[in-house]
């Protein structure tokens, strides 16, 4: 760069200078109020300072910048009931899977000596939905079969335990939802009755809960937006292994969010939002069993909730 000739230029290169260096990011971060809450204090301050040396890293250009921007508020209007982007983009990106894993470690309290190992959590994931019915132990969670589904259908049963003391849990609550073979869930799919392929069932006494539901499909996630044009971008496919999400809640426990995946799926060692850990596959037993087609014994041990 050559030297600048006058005040002004200076002047010019000097607030440039100033803006490409600490002083400025420590500038934005000290402007903060004394009354900001502690944990806002501290997670702003990381974000400015990791937004700030991200774009100094890559060099970020005005017209990449909106770009960016341009594709957090595509990602925001696309959003609805059905549709969650925002998670989306954070799942490609492996962000949800990395939080899910920090969350688990902060939350979870496994006492020195405990007696079985807490089952592992995975992603919540964009298709969630709360106040799913409440089932009978037994009952299937598909509520319309389509033709080839005879083929899928699947009894799981298993207990629920505690982690610290190996003994079963009563009156855990067992939440689970799937897509339909098509590879949509039901709030994607107008086919569907509403909270076709989800229930919730309770332990009894002994701790077991059972259900019929359908051996999972793998299909690709909505590519049709921000999550999908990244995916293009860095040369990825979409799919996701078939997998039944579980959410287990019982007070006193921390609740545990997981995802179970079939072992023959051959997404399920190449997943498109890098969810999938060893001790969460599990194997459909093909069964003489009445009605189904498979068999799968699942049991999950739950930790204490931290005393935070
Ligand atoms: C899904 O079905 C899912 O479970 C996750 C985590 C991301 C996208 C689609
Ligand atoms: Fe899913």
């Amino acid at each position: 760069m050559s030297a600048p000739t006058d005040a002004s230029a200076q002047r010019a290169l000097s607030t440039f200078q100033s803006t490409l260096s600490d002083p400025f990011t420590n500038a934005v971060i000290n402007a903060m109020s004394p009354e900001t809450p502690e944990r806002a204090r501290v997670v702003l301050t990381s974000l400015i300072r990791h937004l700030h040396s991200f774009a100094r890293d890559v060099n970020l250009l005005h017209p990449e910048w909106l770009l960016g921007v341009n594709t957090l508020n595509r990602a925001g209007q696309m959003s609805n009931d059905a549709r969650n982007e925002g998670i989306l983009v954070s799942d490609v990106l492996g962000l949800e899977a990395l939080v899910d894993q920090i969350t688990q470690d902060a939350m979870t309290s496994m006492a020195e000596g405990a007696a079985k190992e807490a089952t592992l959590s995975c992603i919540l994931g964009p298709f969630f939905r709360e106040n799913a019915p409440l089932y009978q132990n037994g009952t299937d969670i598909v509520q319309k079969h389509s033709e080839g589904d005879e083929k899928l259908r699947t009894f799981m049963d298993g207990h629920i335990y505690d982690a610290e003391t190996g003994k079963p849990i009563a009156d855990a609550e067992v939440d689970l939802w799937h897509t339909n073979p098509n590879g949509l869930y039901e709030q994607q799919d107008p086919e569907q009755p509403e909270y076709n392929n989800r229930g919730k069932f309770k332990t009894d006494a002994n701790g077991y809960y059972s259900l019929e539901c359908l051996c999972p499909t793998s299909y690709p996630i909505p590519y049709d937006g921000p999550a999908g044009d990244m995916l293009k971008l860095m040369g990825r496919h979409p799919m996701r292994p078939a997998h039944i999400h579980i959410m287990v809640r019982k007070p006193g426990y921390a609740t545990l969010t997981t995802q179970i995946y079939d072992r023959r799926d051959p997404y399920t060692l190449d997943d498109s939002v890098f969810a999938v850990k060893d001790s969460l596959i599990v194997d459909f037993k093909e069964t003489e069993k009445k009605g189904v087609a498979y068999e799968l014994t699942y049991d999950i041990t739950l930790a204490k909730a931290k005393d935070l």
